[in-house]
């Protein structure tokens, strides 16, 4: 095809190919969910219908990507880990974060109407992402770890402001300073004492936020096949995603999922 004399503005676009052999995480966060949850009325604070939402919108970007090997969400955020030598996209960062938030939003917004049937969407959400390259097993892991602690720190947070608001009927100024200081023991303690609450107890979901995996090859082969109402033949699937809400900062979780790792 005869070059137009145009051609040279290409030379202009950066090369932004991720280091070979790295783990790739695109995360991607809602903008301004603060607002965002205000005005959609959702429930303090954790709103199931929201979470719900954001797994579902991840599993869809996971189901088009094969090459992800796990996500980890919450809040108003999704990481995805794809595989230490993916060639997608030639491994080019905004290639990959751009296709996979604009999947993750255009998701959300499609299937919005399906978890908040009582609430509209009253306008467009967003979503950042960035892209991060982590080189070794050890980097991705505390990344994970990192996430999830944020999980926790936040929910232990939330769940003692939310509780005094609602509860105690203290101003949101007022709670954020009786919390003010506070370490995450007063705060447990806070809940049992004060609102017969103990926190290990509430839903993990909440404690530990959402991991979505992919089964096991050889585990596939037996619950590979599914029959559908309509048509007794096998139904040939993919690969099924198990969605957990575990702990992933101690080792049990990489040691039973050891083989998320390998290769
Ligand atoms: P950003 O990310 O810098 O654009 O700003 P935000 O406002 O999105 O801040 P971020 O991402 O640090 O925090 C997430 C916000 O979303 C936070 O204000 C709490 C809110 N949010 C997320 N999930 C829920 C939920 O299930 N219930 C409620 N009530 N709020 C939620
Ligand atoms: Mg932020
Ligand atoms: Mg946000
Ligand atoms: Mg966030
Ligand atoms: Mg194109």
């Amino acid at each position: 095809m005869a070059k137009s004399r145009f051609e040279y503005v290409r030379d202009f676009e950066l090369d932004d190919r991720c280091l070979p052999n790295c783990w790739l995480v695109v995360r991607i966060d809602g903008h301004s969910f603060h607002r965002f949850s205000e005005i959609h009325h959702f429930a303090k604070p954790n709103d199931d219908r929201a979470l719900q939402l954001m797994t579902y919108s991840a599993q869809s970007v996971m189901d088009e990507y094969k090459d992800i090997i796990l996500c980890y969400g919450q809040s108003d955020e999704y990481s995805f880990v794809f595989k230490k030598n993916t060639k997608l996209f030639c491994r080019r960062a905004s290639k990959l974060m751009t296709n996979v938030v604009s999947l993750f939003t255009s998701t959300f917004v499609f299937t919005w109407s399906r978890y908040f049937s009582t609430q509209d969407l009253k306008y467009p959400p967003s979503f950042d992402a960035r892209t991060i390259c982590y080189p070794s097993d050890q980097n991705l892991k505390d990344y994970l770890s990192w996430r999830q602690a944020d999980c926790h720190i936040n929910n232990l947070y939330n769940t003692c402001f939310w509780k005094l608001v609602q509860e105690k009927s203290l101003s949101p100024a007022e709670s954020q300073a009786r919390l003010k200081g506070t370490l995450s023991s007063d705060k447990n303690e806070m809940l049992f004492t004060e609102f017969n609450i103990n926190y290990n107890n509430l839903p993990e979901i909440y404690r530990k936020g959402t991991i979505l995996i992919r089964q096991k090859k050889n585990e596939e082969s037996e619950t590979f096949t599914s029959i559908t109402s309509s048509n007794t033949q096998p139904k040939k699937c993919l690969p099924r995603i198990l969605t957990l809400n575990v702990d992933m900062i101690a080792n049990k979780f990489w040691t039973e999922y050891s083989y998320l790792l390998e290769r």
